[in-house]
């Protein structure tokens, strides 16, 4: 900008329009730092002051343009602050809340704290302040009410902690253009409610079958079921080949029922099995222990093949151990494992199409274990991520008997994830709808962005922790909403019968067929049910002993492996102390039939990758060695650049992976234990 030596009220005449709202947004900023304006406006600030519409001496009527008032330019600044709380801070005022609503106030989302009234919006046309004017939408005022509806509504969003362009600008424009949004038929909206019914139907029948059993009801959050419906949808549209997922107990047993397709004389089976119910642990173990491995039978996984004749999509339920939220590096190292391709030499070959996870957590859980933030720092690192992770936050505002105000410092459940860039969205459970919308944008930004995305679904317990906890001796306000509150489904219902898409009778219909499916199966459950589930024998690897496996491998074979282990690229520059080790790792094979530590692990490395097997090594300083032994990564002094002498092994048959890892245990160690079971 020239205008070192203009007079001021030149210098401020060039600016008109939105523009002016603009400078006098920088001229805020430069009065608290002046370090955080653009140069060229900091040293037209240092030089002329505040801009001249600013200036307390000029009348406030006085024209500085042809077209914009002092006033004018004052209000359009201010309707344009007010539109992007909005956007920021709408999440604060949503009706995200089916029951038990946040007590705190905001004045974040109020007219007046940005100075203007709705007659000053109602003056200002809408393309003075947006690019992007959506139909019917003539002023300010209309804006303001349109941007409220999508920011403040069912469903919240969070992304202003998301710091790439591109992905904000995707977020906005998912939110704000009416023709990203999924849209209904009357026929859809019916099924809608038919799987509600369902589920529900489920549930009431198993607490009127088994009185006294714990089953860790989905009654609340429902609508899970439809969002996992969506997600299968989705990915099998996308042919995603497999869905792997990992859930705790709430809710467990509708998503084995209605996701996973475990057959319901199974599932009544394994209540009527049930045994000393005291023993039972609290998460809702159906049974005490189960074979040799000590585990219980209410946290086996399941599979299912989705088919629509164009892709087949496998949903796999992972087995959940009781230490809450574990199952996380779990299914990312099971995900992992399935996109990677070891048959090549080098690094394996990704592909996220082969699969993607999706993750239900409790709420306070979520926030609460250690395990959830070391597994979201692995979501974006090269040795373990997944291409994005779905996570639903199954929010029943409650942790067995613990508030949300006891159970975390922050006022969402899913606060957590802000910190790794993570955009989150919130949605009414009641409003079955809007939780398939929701997600369905979790969805796209999961596959465009390949990475995770959070679905807080707000809902509550209709129960205690389990069936037979009560409730309202820790909780009895929020209880007293509860039992007042009528459930998901009949919310619904009465939306579809106002909109003459259903009627009373149509929707008794549908509940009294519900009940008889479910008694007729009840009633033929064979006696066997449960037959084959004690039969699971100790694999025999761990069952026989390491002298039962011919180890040897030919010295002819370790010295040739050795030679290529000590080749370079061309012209490599190694750190020079580091070629007296290598050296000495040729001398002594040649001399003496031995081996130091770091060469001995290093053949048994290359020998079992000629042998075909893949090899990955993951963990805290994997690629040196922590003991400064087994530099099986080296670096280029001039350049920087990564050789892995593995991946130069002419004999190779199969990958080597390695990678240093954060400085995590648990999550770590779950995600490789479960890597390697899928590859074996
Ligand atoms: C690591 C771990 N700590 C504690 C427990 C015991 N426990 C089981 S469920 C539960 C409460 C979980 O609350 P939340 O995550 O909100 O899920 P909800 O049961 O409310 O759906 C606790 C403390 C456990 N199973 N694992």
């Amino acid at each position: 900008m020239a205008h070192s030596a203009e007079p001021s009220e030149n210098v401020w005449k060039k600016f008109y329009g939105p523009n002016m709202g603009y400078v006098e947004e920088q001229y805020e900023l430069y009065k608290e730092d002046a370090s955080m304006v653009d140069s060229s406006l900091k040293e037209m600030f240092d030089k002329h002051g505040a801009p001249k519409w600013l200036d307390q001496t000029s009348t406030q009527s006085e024209q500085i343009s042809g077209e914009f008032s002092t006033s004018d330019v004052r209000k359009i600044t201010s309707a344009m602050k007010y539109m992007d709380a909005i956007r920021r801070f709408g999440h604060l005022e949503a009706d995200i809340y089916a029951v038990g609503g946040w007590d705190e106030t905001t004045n974040l989302l109020d007219s007046e704290t940005y100075n203007i009234t709705d007659q000053d919006l109602q003056e200002i046309p809408a393309s003075w302040v947006s690019d992007n004017v959506p139909a019917n939408v003539e002023n300010a005022y209309d804006l303001v009410q349109f941007l409220r509806d999508k920011y403040t509504g069912k469903v919240s969003f969070e992304y202003d902690h998301v710091n790439s362009d591109e992905e904000r600008k995707w977020f906005l424009n998912q939110i704000e253009s009416n023709n990203t949004e999924l849209s209904f038929t009357d026929v859809e909206k019916k099924q809608l409610l038919e799987r509600l019914i369902n589920v529900e139907g489920f549930e009431h029948f198993l607490q009127k079958t088994f009185v006294g059993q714990k089953r860790f009801s989905i009654e609340g959050l429902e609508s899970m079921i439809p969002i996992l419906d969506q997600i299968v949808k989705s990915a099998n549209g996308d042919k995603v080949e497999n869905i792997m997922m990992g859930m705790a107990h709430r809710g467990r047993l509708s998503v084995l029922a209605h996701v996973l397709g475990k057959p319901l004389d199974r599932i009544f089976s394994e209540f009527q099995h049930a045994p000393d119910k005291e023993l039972i642990p609290s998460e809702g173990s159906m049974g005490i222990s189960y074979g040799w491995t000590g585990d219980v039978k209410y946290h086996f996984g399941a599979t299912r093949l989705v088919e629509n004749g164009e892709a087949s999509t496998k949903i796999q339920l992972a087995h959940n151990p009781s230490h809450l939220e574990f199952v996380n590096p779990i299914v990312s190292g099971i995900t992992r494992a399935a996109q990677d391709d070891r048959t090549e030499k080098g690094y394996p070959k990704q592909d996220y199409n082969k699969a993607m996870s999706v993750l239900i957590h409790g709420d306070a859980a979520f926030i609460g274990e250690g395990i959830v933030p070391e597994s979201l720092n692995l979501s974006g690192l090269e040795g373990y991520r997944t291409g994005g992770s779905l996570h639903v936050i199954a929010n029943n505002l409650v942790g067995f008997t613990t508030d949300r105000k006891e159970g975390r410092s922050t006022r969402y459940a899913s606060d957590l994830a802000k910190g790794y860039e993570i955009p989150i969205i919130r949605v009414n459970a009641d409003d079955p709808i809007a939780c398939v919308q929701a997600i369905q944008i979790a969805y796209d930004y999961t596959r465009t962005f390949k990475k995770d995305c959070v679905l807080d679904l707000v809902g509550y317990r209709r129960y205690g922790h389990n069936e037979m906890d009560e409730p309202r001796t820790t909780q009895p306000e929020l209880y007293r909403e509860i039992d007042a509150h009528p459930t998901v489904t009949e919310i619904f219902a009465n939306q579809l019968q106002e909109a003459g898409i259903v009627t009373d009778e149509s929707v008794k219909e549908m509940k009294d067929k519900a009940y008889k499916d479910l008694q007729s199966i009840y009633d033929s459950m064979k006696e066997d049910a449960l037959e084959g589930v004690s039969e699971l024998k100790m694999p025999n690897v761990l069952a026989s002993s390491i002298e039962n496996y011919d180890t040897a491998v030919p010295l002819d074979d370790l010295k040739k492996l050795n030679a290529d282990l000590l080749e370079r690229p061309e012209n490599f520059q190694l750190f020079k102390r580091l070629n007296r080790v290598f050296k000495r790792r040729v001398d002594i094979l040649e001399e003496g039939n031995k081996a130091e530590w770091g060469e001995g692990e290093a053949l048994a490395y290359a020998s079992i990758l000629k042998d075909g097997i893949p090899i990955r090594l993951t963990g805290q300083d994997s690629e040196r060695g922590t003991f400064a032994h087994r530099h099986m990564v080296l670096y280029d002094t001039e350049t920087g650049d990564k050789y892995c002498p593995m991946h130069g092994l002419e004999d190779a048959n199969a990958s080597f992976d390695i990678h240093n890892s954060p400085l995590s245990e648990t999550a770590l160690l779950g995600f490789e234990y479960e890597y390697s079971i899928q590859s074996p």
